[in-house]
């Protein structure tokens, strides 16, 4: 009880957030009345009963139905507004927040609608919460990379507001090789990448995202525990995981929480940190994760101060700031 007050107390950052799964079920059903879609369930709570998932494509399969409610300008702004409101509330302080863009643009939404309504909620989050933020794109890779290009010139008015670029949705059979033109681009033009990697997919994954992606993050990236070599290149590297322990749980990864590599990875000296993922399909916000995770691993103090410090640490704010942080 000690430690999750301590949790609560520290400023923390949250490294791996899609927006679009931190859609709860009431507003699902809110923006389906507001803008006149009817949906298959009769209730929230009818939908919340099929938060039950196998995998990882049982899940995307619910979120990207779910995700068709959105769209307008305002219901973009209201989503992460609600979630920016959750971190203000965890006393997380910065957020570095993924959208898929493919997700909207495909259904005819287009692009200024999304990045706008996200943007604006930033902004207002930095002035009235004293949130930072920042936006990485990701490219679903169940797509062809031509689809990834495409959603990258459309970006091209709105580079201003997006930090870095990211690479999301089913891994296995989908590896980061299909993708390095699109990702030699963005960095070309100055952004940060990162990609899901060795979440249900191979170690290998890793390996192809570090050398052929130049990422400078790998989101999950739990399955490292399989090559002790990358596991030791990584540490060397100083290369970030963003690890989602409640996510891992509820898409089976792992088979329960007390079976996760999260502190074991800590104590290899790899640089993890805790994120909530999707948080309104996955159980819970940055703080349920932290609290999971001290029922089930039993961290002791020094492993959650550095569990919060490396969320600093490996975040995408700038040096001076996050210095005054560490
Ligand atoms: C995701 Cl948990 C996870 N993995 C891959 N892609 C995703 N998109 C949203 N959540
Ligand atoms: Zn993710």
């Amino acid at each position: 009880a000690e430690l999750k007050q301590l949790v609560r107390r520290l400023p923390k950052t949250e490294l791996h957030l899609h927006i679009e799964g931190s859609l709860e079920p009431d507003m699902v059903f809110a923006l389906a009345e507001r803008n006149g879609i009817s949906l298959p369930y009769a209730s929230a709570a009818e939908l919340a009963q099929k938060y039950d998932f196998e995998n990882l494509q049982s899940f995307l399969d619910l979120y990207y139905q779910a995700t068709d409610v959105l769209q307008t300008e305002e219901d973009f702004f209201d989503l992460t507004w609600a979630y920016l409101q959750r971190c203000a509330a965890e006393n997380v302080v910065h957020v570095e927040i993924f959208f898929d863009p493919q997700s909207h643009t495909d259904r005819g939404i287009p692009f200024a609608e999304v990045v706008q309504g996200i943007d604006r909620a930033l902004q207002q989050a930095q002035s009235e919460l004293a949130i930072s933020s920042q936006l990485i794109m990701c490219f679903l890779r169940h797509l062809p990379e031509d689809s990834a290009l495409e959603t990258w010139q459309q970006a091209q008015p709105w580079l201003h507001l997006i930090h870095g670029v990211g690479l999301d949705s089913s891994e296995s059979g989908f590896p980061p090789e299909l993708f390095q033109r699109v990702f030699a681009q963005a960095r070309a033009a100055g952004l940060k990448c990162v990609a899901h990697a060795g979440e249900e997919g191979p170690a290998d994954y890793i390996e192809q995202a570090l050398d052929l992606l130049a990422v400078d993050r790998i989101d999950h990236g739990v399955r490292i525990t399989e090559s002790d070599t990358l596991m030791r290149r990584v540490a060397i590297e100083g290369i970030a995981l963003t690890v989602c322990p409640l996510s891992n749980v509820r898409l089976c990864v792992y088979d329960q929480l007390a079976d996760h590599p999260l502190l074991s990875l800590l104590d290899d000296g790899l640089q993890v940190m805790i994120n909530s993922d999707d948080p309104a399909y996955f159980g819970g916000y940055l703080c349920a994760n932290y609290d999971a995770v001290i029922d089930a691993l039993a961290p002791n103090q020094a492993q959650i101060v550095q569990l919060v410090k490396n969320s600093f640490a490996a975040s995408f704010m700038p040096e001076v700031e996050k210095l005054a942080r560490l």
